[in-house]
């Protein structure tokens, strides 16, 4: 199973991830995109969705209209791994599609 991210990798993974913040209460990451609109919100999840799917590795996340609200956490982990830290580079890349 992959190990949770130890205490100086959590630091720098929230260091050097602009806009991810730590959950009150859980080892979990999660951020706040904003789009234009419904369509380029749902494209985006929709690129997120097949990469994630892929990688058997999931978000948790709510959509409002131009708004998407994501956090990562490894469920079989209990809290933050590797797998969120890659998850969340491919997120920031596919928001900037
Ligand atoms: N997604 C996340 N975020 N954490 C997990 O532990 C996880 C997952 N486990 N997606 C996968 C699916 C697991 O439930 C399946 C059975 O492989």
């Amino acid at each position: 199973m992959t190990e949770r991210l130890d205490e100086a990798a959590r630091r720098r993974f929230f260091d050097e991830h602009p806009g991810w913040t730590p959950v009150d209460g859980r080892d979990a990451a999660s951020k706040t995109f904003l789009f234009a609109d419904f369509n380029a919100a749902f494209g985006f999840m929709t690129r997120v969705a097949l990469a994630a799917e892929k990688a058997d590795h999931h978000p948790e996340w709510f959509n409002v209209y131009n708004r998407v609200e994501i956090t990562l956490s490894t469920h079989d982990a209990g809290g933050l791994t590797m797998r969120d830290v890659e998850l969340a580079a491919f997120i920031e890349r596919a928001a900037k599609a």
